[in-house]
């Protein structure tokens, strides 16, 4: 920054928190008076008596306009991150044009709550403007430094903002590198430079990496702990590590959350949970509530018992505003407060996670039952335990497995958060041992069970295939997907499934594995509208011998048109003088039936142009946009729907925005 711009963007700063402050503590004295943390106290009251924060992720338009939404904001949460607001594209749509808007009005609202503020995010390969993605490699890494040095340094002063996320999403899930417009054109230089811009730009800030689906120990996050160790060990200012902790309760707890913490502090850095959120399969029950509020405190849990763990940010905190049935169309309440502002359970869990009296716990569950194996055929074996119990809870048990009657080591073939487990993939006439262990959300592991003895059937006993299944056929076919069923093989031994396998259009093409099925009917979906496939299905037994494939079904998938039909509503997310967000514009399909791509046309008032877009794939001809779906998003049930998003410049003092959006399901 050059230093005249310094006071004045200071002085613009402080008159506008000034008049905040003085706003906000007359209302929310009552509500942050001083008092001893109480069992009934607000949750920042709890996590600051650990030395630790408890955030969120704001949006700029509830956050400007919702008495309720600020109140909860300032109430509970000390710390805050921006949901979009300092995102590339929202600060620096076109190069060198500046707009701090949505991010100044953040800060302010920090700074007049006593809440410190984690800047999100500045080299991101989303929300990054076209204008940067196309550059050569010395204008891109001009481009990355400017907008660095201008972001950072414009808060390098303020108090309140203490670290940034500089580099988000830099991996692939096995490990390697994301091939980024930022990779692609810069390789991994890029993150040591921005890195070094940002210490540069605010020396005290401190400097994160932060990534999803690296919250277990697994490739992605030894890559991650891999590199951080690597450009630390050349003194490239890498200070925390954020786990963002986008969990979803069908996948189950990350029961290593913790160990992989503490591996990271050992490195030296910070760590932190950066955007939590825990979605459910809609729609809401008590027992869904119940687990989501175990993840919860899960979560606090392994981060109070982690020191160098700084507090967890939660990605909102009302499942009114919320990404995630945006991007997961039947997935969704994954926050702390309910739609209407009601705390839920998962409230509760984080309250009393934080306030609760033992911060670490360091109890084993109790040694799991001996496996019981069952169902033993030729290649895999089920196996069932009884539970172990615990001070805090189970999150889950790993198998183990030895090769033989003795000897040899035995080595983790899987994890369970049930009380059984199938083995699959064994070979025929070979004995091996199992043993089980369980584990509890703060990492600790239980002795390893006494082990089980499983010799497979053999191989060789069973020749006889099963007879060709017949009588294939189809039924309810829509514009995605459709059923099948079939007469049942008969087998000497007995069927113990069916594969399915299908072949484009009426001829020619190769069939290849599309499912299996252990009864005598399929469901195929996701398929294209007005498409034909072919289908075909054959039987396998325990030992392997398959039957020959049954009579060839020929199915034509319905028009998507054909009934569909889709509505759209756009809404206006954020404006200021010189553009606008429009956000979330929302496509739901009217008709009686699923489709499978959609189109949303608009027109942008003259002097307008596009500077960036989401979730669907825009184009551009005079003043009238075409919005496809993107990928992941046309298949939408009858009923469903789905967002979008995209940013404008406009004239400045020009008013008008985009108009006219109708949908069409071509
Ligand atoms: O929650 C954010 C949503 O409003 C935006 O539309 C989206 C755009 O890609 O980004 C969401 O936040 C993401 C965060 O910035 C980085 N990690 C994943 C988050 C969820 O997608």
């Amino acid at each position: 920054m050059t230093p005249p711009r310094v006071p004045f963007h200071r002085a613009t700063r402080r008159i506008a928190s000034l008049a905040a402050l003085t706003l906000v503590s007359a209302l929310a004295v009552p509500l942050l008076s001083a008092s001893p943390a109480s069992a009934s106290g607000p949750l920042r009251t709890h996590a600051a008596a650990r030395g630790k924060f408890i955030g969120f992720a704001a949006a700029t338009n509830p956050l400007a306009n919702e008495a309720a939404y600020r109140t909860i904001a300032q109430t509970e949460f000390s710390q805050i991150t921006a949901e979009n607001a300092m995102k590339w594209d929202s600060t620096e749509p076109s190069d060198n044009s500046w707009n701090f808007s949505g991010a100044d009005q953040i800060v302010n609202f920090a700074v007049a709550n006593n809440q410190q503020v984690h800047g999100h995010t500045l080299v991101w390969h989303q929300q990054t403007p076209g204008w940067v993605q196309g550059l050569g490699a010395t204008a891109m890494r001009t481009a990355i430094q400017d907008h660095v040095s201008t972001l950072v340094g414009r808060y390098a002063n303020n108090a309140a903002v203490v670290s940034w996320d500089v580099v988000n999403e830099v991996f692939n899930e096995d490990g390697t590198f994301r091939s980024s417009f930022w990779y692609n054109t810069l390789g991994q230089s890029y993150i040591a430079d921005a890195f070094r811009w940002a210490r540069a730009a605010d020396p005290d800030a401190r400097l994160c990496i932060n990534d999803y689906n690296v919250e277990g120990i697994n490739a992605k996050s030894t890559a991650m702990y891999n590199l951080v160790q690597s450009l630390r060990a050349q003194n490239v200012p890498v200070d925390c590590v954020g786990f963002q902790g986008h969990l979803a309760t069908q996948y189950g707890f990350p029961s290593d959350l913790q160990q992989n913490m503490q591996r990271f502090a050992a490195l030296g850095v910070q760590v932190r949970v950066t955007e939590l959120d825990i979605r459910i399969q809609m729609p809401r029950s008590s027992a869904k509530d119940t687990t989501q509020a175990t993840y919860y405190s899960n979560v606090i849990n392994a981060c109070n018992a982690v020191t160098a763990c700084a507090g967890v940010t939660i990605w909102g905190f009302t499942d009114k505003y919320s990404w995630v049935p945006d991007t997961f169309p039947s997935e969704g309440a994954a926050l702390i407060y309910d739609e209407n502002y009601q705390q839920k359970p998962s409230y509760t869990a984080v309250h009393n996670a934080l306030a609760g009296g033992t911060p670490t716990d360091t109890q084993a569950p109790t040694t799991p039952g001996t496996p019981v194996a069952s169902g033993v055929t030729s290649s895999g074996v089920s196996l069932s335990w009884t539970a172990s119990t615990d001070n805090v809870g189970v999150s889950g048990y790993d198998i183990l497995r030895a090769p033989g009657t003795s000897g040899g080591s035995f080595t983790q073939v899987g994890t369970s958060t049930t009380t059984s487990f199938t083995d699959s993939g064994l070979s025929a006439n070979t004995s091996y041992r199992y043993q089980v262990r369980a584990r509890d959300a703060a990492g600790n592991v239980s002795s390893a069970s006494s082990a089980v003895t499983v010799t497979t059937t053999g191989g060789t006993g069973d020749t006889q295939a099963p007879s060709t299944p017949a009588n294939l056929a189809a039924s309810g076919t829509t514009s995605s997907g459709t059923s099948l069923s079939w007469t049942a093989s008969t087998d000497n031994v007995g069927v113990t499934g069916y594969d399915v396998l299908r072949a484009p259009g009426t001829s020619g093409g190769s069939f290849t594995q599309v499912g299996t099925s252990t009864t005598t009917s399929f469901s195929d979906t996701g398929l294209s509208a007005n498409t034909s496939y072919r289908y075909q299905v054959r039987a396998r037994d325990a030992a392997g011998n398959v039957s020959s494939v049954s009579n060839t079904v020929t199915v034509t998938t319905t028009g998507g048109g054909t009934g569909g039909g889709c509505t759209v509503a756009a809404t206006l997310q954020t404006q200021w003088q010189t553009g606008y967000v429009m956000e979330p514009v929302r496509v739901t399909n009217s008709g009686t039936s699923a489709i499978s791509s959609w189109t949303v046309t608009f027109t942008l008032p003259s002097g307008h142009t596009l500077t960036g877009s989401w979730n669907a794939v825009l184009t551009v001809s005079g003043q009238t946009v075409t919005a496809r779906n993107a990928a992941y998003n046309g298949n939408l049930g009858a009923g469903q729907s789905t967002t979008f998003g995209f940013q404008v410049s406009r004239p400045n003092g020009n008013t008008a925005t985009a108009s006219g959006f109708t949908c069409a399901t071509p």
